[in-house]
């Protein structure tokens, strides 16, 4: 009861317009299969319009992986969130830990980038998450709070802006944290959002991504305060992200 299941699909950098198109059509084929969740996918730029014209513009949402902090100019290579929008996307992943290691991007860049996603009209879904060692140095919860407090906008909330919560060390790996981990963090994070967003934090969505598959996605969308997924690998399969979603 309350918020309703967000799956999200970051398809990273990964296939051709031909694959995009017909991952987008497999996902839209079968999306009676998902009926308790909104479904959402990330495809590279270059993809984003053929995947959502064979999505037929609507029911699954279409976001990028990354926008630029800027409204437009003299920016070379990079994309802004009013682009964005206008090729159909009503989401934008910021900060995810491949950006923040690949880029160096900051919490401060990511907030920036949070506030022109929202300008433009997208829901950002910031990504957040500790190292292997910072969770080994029992530092894991204050990483991720630090994370929240500087990644965020004020009006991130009122925006309906979505959090994921991707340890770094299960990206990608296979390895899951604990099922008492997860509730543990994202019991944490709640608490933090709550703290910054009064009246607001407490639907905000919580996202857990890092190695879910369809075999752990029963357990995982179960925790408490875990409000759906942002699947990598397991969504460049129409029938996995599928079964992800149907696990809601
Ligand atoms: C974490 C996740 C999706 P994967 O990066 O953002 O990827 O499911 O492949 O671990």
């Amino acid at each position: 009861p309350g918020v309703r299941p967000l799956i999200a699909g970051n398809w990273k950098m990964n296939g051709t317009l031909r694959d995009a198109a017909a991952l987008a059509e497999g996902v839209r084929a079968g999306l009676d299969r998902a009926p308790n969740a909104d479904l959402l996918i990330c495809p590279p730029f270059l993809h984003l319009h053929v995947a959502a014209a064979s999505m037929g513009w609507k029911p699954v949402a279409i976001g990028g992986q990354d926008c630029s902090a800027e409204a437009n100019g003299a920016h070379t290579g990079d994309v802004s969130a009013a682009m964005l929008a206008d090729a159909g996307c009503g989401f934008v992943i910021l900060g995810h830990s491949e950006r923040r290691a690949d880029h160096g991007e900051t919490d401060a860049q990511v907030q920036a980038k949070a506030r022109a996603a929202i300008e433009a009209g997208l829901i950002p879904v910031v990504c957040v998450g500790e190292t292997e060692a910072q969770r080994d140095a029992g530092e894991a919860e204050p990483v991720v709070a630090a994370q929240i407090a500087g990644s965020l906008p004020p009006d991130f909330a009122r925006a309906k802006g979505v959090v994921a919560y991707e340890p770094v060390w299960a990206i990608g790996t296979g390895r899951t944290p604990t099922e008492a981990d997860i509730s543990a963090m994202h019991g944490r994070m709640r608490a933090e959002l709550v703290a910054l967003f009064p009246g607001q934090g407490e639907t905000t969505r919580l996202l857990y991504g890092g190695s879910v598959k369809p075999s752990n996605a029963v357990s995982i969308l179960a925790l408490p305060n875990v409000d759906g997924a942002l699947v990598g690998g397991a969504s460049l399969k129409a029938d996995d992200f599928l079964a992800i979603a149907a696990a809601v």
